[in-house]
């Protein structure tokens, strides 16, 4: 037992808007017909409070690209709007369960959960789980898709706008965020993870030290000195093999039993503060297994274990 709120708020974000592939709005319906609230519920949380954000489909709206941001406008309300709801959840006492979604959706949940924690002199740590780095910005983004971009806009960096989200200060510290899994990042994003200084465990680390080596030190950087931490999962940071239902695979990802470890380790420090599942994309999908599995790996980060 630890102080982790036992009150799990689900907050759906159907939104595709970030993404060159169609189909991520999906996977906040395929994720609960997966069973993500029952099983919580199980467990021993009350689910409580269950809310969508809405997000305009991309037909209901004209080709739009600002500043190499497609959807520039509509996922910038998405987020804004996204970050009240998260800081809100806190407010209430309940921990902010984030279903997409593409990952563009991560700049407005993580931007309401630092600043809840910031108004109270807390600084948020960051476990960012992916194939990508998630870097870009608009000035260096070979595609405009936002998605690309979130964790360098919550670092400081970009469209200031998305950077001053509820407030004008960066949400997370370098020095407070793990970049793990790894395994695709554009030329120009290789320069600016290393100006930012985050930490980066890349596939060779995993493999090199072992995930459970690689946990233990994701974990002391991400507690050390902070409030807690935040999960942002892209399914894709784990193999396609396990996750076929995403959009954009790359080979030789984090293995199930590693991703579990990594989510069981997080959930043993009762530090987790709150969680995005992102990227699921079920037209991609073979059934439903994405989704039934990324279910079972967040009911990990919650505590659940075999025995
Ligand atoms: C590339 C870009 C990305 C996810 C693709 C890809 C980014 N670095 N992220 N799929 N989840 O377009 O910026
Ligand atoms: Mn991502
Ligand atoms: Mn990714
Ligand atoms: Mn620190």
């Amino acid at each position: 037992e630890n102080g982790q709120s036992k009150s799990i708020q689900i907050i759906g974000v159907p939104v595709d808007l970030g993404a060159s592939r169609r189909g991520t709005d999906g996977g906040v319906s395929a994720v609960r017909i997966a069973g993500l609230g029952e099983k919580l519920t199980k467990m021993g949380y009350t689910v409580t409070d269950e809310v969508d954000v809405a997000v305009p489909s991309k037909e209901s709206r004209p080709k739009e690209t600002t500043g190499n941001m497609r959807f520039r406008s509509e996922i910038l309300q998405v987020c804004q709007d996204l970050a009240v709801v998260t800081k809100e959840a806190l407010n209430k006492g309940n921990l902010p369960l984030v279903i997409g979604g593409d990952h563009s959706l991560a700049i407005g949940s993580i931007s309401g959960i630092a600043d809840y924690f910031q108004e109270k002199g807390g600084e948020l740590g960051l476990v960012w789980f992916d194939a990508h780095a998630d870097m870009n910005i608009p000035g260096i983004s070979p595609s405009g898709n936002i998605h690309g971009m979130p964790l360098s806009h919550l670092l400081g960096y970009g469209d200031k706008e998305f950077t001053g989200i509820l407030s004008a200060n960066p949400k997370i510290k370098p020095e407070n965020v793990v970049l793990v899994g790894v395994r695709d990042i554009d030329e120009k994003e290789k320069e600016l993870i290393k100006q930012s200084g985050i930490k980066v465990y890349s596939m060779r680390d995993i493999d090199e030290l072992g995930m459970n080596r690689v946990s233990d030190e994701i974990l002391e950087i991400v507690t050390k000195g902070t409030v807690g931490f935040h999960v942002s999962f892209d399914v894709d940071g784990c193999d396609p093999e396990v996750m076929p239902g995403s959009g954009t695979l790359v080979p030789g990802g984090v293995t199930y039993r590693e991703a579990h470890l990594l989510l069981e380790k997080c959930a043993e420090t009762g530090l987790m503060t709150s969680m995005d599942l992102v990227e699921l994309n079920p037209f991609l999908d073979k059934g439903n297994i994405s989704a039934e599995r990324a279910v079972s790996l967040v009911l990990s980060a919650f505590g659940q274990s075999v025995l």
